[in-house]
């Protein structure tokens, strides 16, 4: 049996709204070291995106070098495999990587090519003692990825050619029947992409790309926790990246009796030592509800806030410094002000007809405005106001 941990998308270093969390993120490695100590597994699979930028800051560097040690100290027989996401250098991850062989890590940070310039497929599978084999591969864009040897195929095949490569010669070095892993980072098209910015461009590739062969994918790229099909799953973050990652975090705990048997999976949370919390968490509501909302957060949570505030009145000038003057009493750090409009299919207008609009007067249609979008009367003074600009608008135009 080959039982393993698979996480991905540490994120180390990241720096968020401005704030700093190495506290939280030395936390959950705290409580990996913890994990594998309690379980001492076979390996420990991290499936890229280790730092969050591709030059990260030495202190980031520390807290991850400090990290693996305790780890691999918590359990020295574990094997430890990294490979390098698409937030990470290549080059730097792998720059120290034969030191790392002596904590028992593997990090693989590029796809490695021979001296001619093919895909060396044999360098990406990695023998865990007599328990599994894992075919390790590193973020690359799909046409980066190298030809095999003898294969003078167009750049689109070259990736899922690889794959197979390496998933073929998994099996031609499996004389003993083991599990076969298979560590990549990469989007499988018809994922669940919730939590990801959705304006962000992804490059998506089918799952028959993985090739045929392995019994479990260890996937990372994709933030959400979720299980593709029987055999190929994503783990998520440890760590919520940012506060649309509204789901359970956790690593995952995977046994595997033998090549071709179904993988099993436990999951174990982490526990987030400074919660991401947007007030409210469902529908957007008027700044000053949202504001009252923050003051009832309990003390001394440490939270990370976002308000979700209603814009179409426009949002006070000093909104911002409100909210991070009220977040700091709580003992919360204010991250920002999510600001939405009425969605014109909720704003319930009717059409104004062109005769209609041609017989209204400006403060009539003003007067509209207020009443079904904005949902009141105009006040006086703000009819007052509104006749004032109008009477100036229109002395402007006739000079
Ligand atoms: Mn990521």
């Amino acid at each position: 049996m080959f039982r393993f941990i698979h996480t991905s998308d540490w994120h180390l270093g990241q720096n968020f709204y401005g704030y700093d969390r190495s506290e939280e993120q030395r936390d959950f490695l705290r409580q990996l070291a913890d994990i594998v100590r309690e379980q001492e597994p076979d390996a420990l699979l991290v499936s890229g995106d280790i730092f969050h930028t591709a030059a990260p800051s030495s202190a980031a560097v520390s807290l991850y070098v400090n990290a693996m040690i305790d780890i691999h100290e918590a359990c020295p027989g574990m094997s430890i495999i990294v490979i390098a996401g698409n937030h990470d250098s290549a080059a730097r991850l792998e720059s120290d990587s034969r030191l790392w062989k002596y904590a028992r890590v593997n990090v693989l940070g590029g796809i490695a090519r021979d001296a001619d310039g093919h895909a060396d497929v044999g360098r990406h599978l990695i023998k865990v003692g007599d328990k599994g084999i894992v075919a390790a591969v590193p973020f690359a864009y799909p046409a980066s990825f190298p030809p095999l040897k003898g294969h003078d195929t167009h750049r689109d095949q070259r990736m899922p050619e690889f794959f197979q490569a390496l998933l073929d010669q998994a099996q031609a070095i499996n004389h003993d029947n083991l599990p076969v892993v298979l560590m990549a980072h990469l989007a499988v098209s018809h994922s669940d992409i919730t939590g990801h910015d959705p304006n962000l461009m992804m490059e998506y590739v089918e799952i028959g790309t993985l090739g045929e062969g392995y019994d479990y994918a260890a996937l990372g790229h994709i933030h959400r926790p979720q299980r593709l099909d029987e055999h190929t799953f994503y783990c998520g973050t440890p760590v919520p990246v940012s506060f649309d990652e509204q789901c359970e975090h956790a690593v995952s705990i995977v046994e595997i009796d033998a090549h071709e048997a179904l993988p099993r999976l436990e999951t174990k949370a982490i526990k987030n030592l400074k919660p991401l919390h947007t007030l409210p968490a469902s529908e957007p509501i008027e700044f000053d509800q949202a504001l009252t909302l923050l003051e009832n957060q309990p003390q001394g949570e440490n939270a990370y806030i976002r308000l979700n505030v209603l814009a179409d009145m426009g949002l006070p000038l000093d909104a911002n410094e409100r909210a991070a003057q009220l977040a700091s009493q709580q003992s919360c750090y204010f991250c920002e002000i999510k600001k939405t409009r009425l969605d014109t299919a909720t704003r319930q207008t009717r059409q104004m007809t062109v005769e209609e609009l041609s017989k209204a007067s400006p403060l009539e249609v003003a007067n509209r405005h207020y009443t079904e979008v904005l949902h009141r009367e105009m006040t006086a003074e703000e009819k007052e106001m509104f006749n004032e600009v109008y009477r100036l608008v229109m002395e402007d135009k006739s000079k």
